[in-house]
């Protein structure tokens, strides 16, 4: 095996002068220089397969929402969870060990520092979005595979949550866990069949047009559409931007990022003032919703608003199925949640909200902690997740009336058809359909339930961003000493002021979000506070 390493990490070797990390959503970056980073991942995810008996691992080859000339790669825990922290660490140490001989000793490193028995299965499950240098990096990955000795599933084309979807399968077979069947078609016929039983009858209003940003999305929208219940009985979808002969057009004026970033919907589209419109990103992991109103006007109803919408309407039924005291909800969000959709998730829904810093793994952490957790970021990634006592309590519960029975088998089917190992686009969009069908609710109603606080993000270029550093979930910055003093007295001077200012974890910048009781009060406070930063 020793020699099956070296050769195939000098097979791809590493570029000169860079240096990898694996970052909020694992190694993201120019394809074209990924080759080594891929090996070497493969390597990594057979270590991880053998410390865990076995247990499948997941490696996703995307770059989500980035342009087409990027690429990515990211693994995936047993459950569909984000790799372990310590593990990125040793992921990122290995993509940076500078030839063939230096990573097979920090290979049997790691297997000697974690006690990984190297003669053990080692179990991956692979697959990739639909980027041009997609079947290039997947044959590097497979040749890190083979060296390591790995048992390899390929899937071919997959959404991201889809993968997450097939890896939890894989290790929960023929449990009392069992997530369901690890295909497409077992995915596509399980929340099919959950979005026909949650609906009850009830037909959501008009159609739903579906962005799919010409990614990995559209194709598997298309597959799970013939899953659905026919449109004439339930929903009539659209999908749009579904182009995928095309790679370069992925994520190009359209999709989930270009919409909240730029507050508009894709040039493209020709829908009309009411119709209700949602935008997937590049690996369909993130969904916003949107909708043009009577003047013409984008109205975003972005992750907030989706959280908002499913924790009351999960509250509901709890409530009427009789739950109430046995099972709380909280919702967890970022700092860049609107401090209008805090209010209204403490004030009105009465229910504990947790703040969490940036990152899926950093929400879906907190959301663990809850009875049923409802987490999503502003930008559109989450989910629902509900813990084991509360899917046992929920199995198990006799109903002690017709009302409680209807919203018990709602509820039942809601767990089903919301993917538990990660966010998922097409199953969040059809939870949001689900929930206006049974409000009988207009997006304008969606939108009616309050009102977002005017807000302001900002890009600030900074000669070192690894100076910002931040505490209370990255709401306060700790370091440059003083810094944050001088950015409190600015958020004083106007109504309803909040702003804070973070390092991306993706590029190299600093972040300053800013929100205030007028636009031109958000807009000077952001400029004020960026200021400040440079
Ligand atoms: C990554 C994260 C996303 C987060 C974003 C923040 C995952 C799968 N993705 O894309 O959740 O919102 O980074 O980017 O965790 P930033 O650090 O550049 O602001
Ligand atoms: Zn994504």
């Amino acid at each position: 095996m020793s020699k099956a390493i070296v050769d195939a990490v000098q097979k791809h070797p590493a570029p000169e002068g860079l240096k990898y990390i694996y970052g909020t959503a694992g190694f993201r970056t120019k394809a074209d220089v990924l080759d080594s980073v891929l090996t070497r991942v493969g390597l990594v995810a057979a270590l991880r397969s053998r410390s865990l008996k076995g247990k499948w691992i997941g490696v996703m080859i995307t770059a989500s929402h980035n342009p087409p000339e990027d690429n990515g790669v990211k693994l995936v825990e047993p459950l569909g969870n984000m790799l372990q922290e310590e593990w990125e660490v040793l992921s990122t140490d290995m993509a940076n060990k500078a030839n063939g001989d230096e990573v097979l000793q920090y290979y049997n490193e790691i297997a000697s520092k974690y006690k990984i028995d190297l003669d053990a299965p080692a179990r991956v499950v692979v697959a990739r979005d639909t980027r041009a240098s997609g079947a290039r990096l997947l044959g590097c990955v497979q040749d890190g595979l083979k060296a390591a000795g790995a048992e390899v599933k390929d899937y071919g084309f997959l959404t991201t949550p889809q993968l997450h979807y097939m890896v939890r399968c894989l290790n929960t077979e023929g449990t009392k866990d069992a997530y369901g069947t690890p295909s497409e078609k077992g995915y596509y016929e399980k929340f099919g069949a959950a979005f026909k039983t949650a609906l009850k009858g009830k037909r959501p209003q008009g159609s739903l047009t579906i962005d799919c940003a010409n990614g990995v999305g559209g194709p598997k929208l298309v597959e799970l559409i013939k899953y659905l219940p026919p449109k004439e009985e339930a929903l009539e979808i659209h999908v749009v931007n579904d182009n995928v002969i095309k790679p370069e057009s992925l994520n190009v004026d359209c999709g989930a990022d270009f919409v909240k970033t730029n507050q508009r919907a894709p040039p493209s589209s020709k829908t009309g003032p009411g119709d209700r419109c949602c935008s997937l990103d590049g690996d369909a992991d993130r969904v916003v919703f949107y909708f043009k109103d009577q003047a013409n006007v984008f109205r975003l109803l972005d992750g907030d608003r989706i959280a908002t919408l499913v924790a009351s309407f999960l509250g509901d039924q709890v409530r009427l199925a009789g739950l109430a005291d046995s099972i709380k909800i909280g919702v967890v969000q970022t700092a860049y949640a609107n401090g209008a959709a805090t209010q209204y998730v403490e004030q009105h829904l009465k229910l504990k909200v947790d703040c969490t810093p940036t990152g899926v793994k950093h929400l879906h952490h907190a959301a663990e902690k809850l009875d049923i957790g409802v987490y999503f970021e502003a930008n559109g990634h989450g989910t629902v997740i509900f813990s084991a006592d509360t899917l046992d309590t929920i199995a198990k519960y006799e109903p002690k009336n017709p009302g409680q029975a209807e919203a018990l088998s709602v509820l039942r089917a809601c767990i089903d058809l919301i993917n538990q190992s990660v966010g998922d686009a097409l199953s969040d969009a059809l939870l949001v359909e689900v929930v206006l069908a049974h409000k009988s609710w207009t997006t304008q109603e969606w939108l009616s339930t309050y009102t977002d606080l005017p807000n302001r993000l900002l890009k600030v270029l900074v000669s070192d961003r690894t100076i910002f550093k931040t505490t209370d979930a990255e709401r306060r910055l700790t370091s440059p000493e003083g810094l944050q003093k001088q950015i409190d007295v600015e958020v004083s001077k106007v109504r309803q002021g909040r702003s804070f200012a973070r390092a991306s974890g993706t590029e190299d910048a600093v972040r300053v979000y800013a929100e205030a009781a007028t636009k031109a009060e958000a807009e000077d406070l952001a400029r004020k506070v960026a200021e400040l930063v440079k």
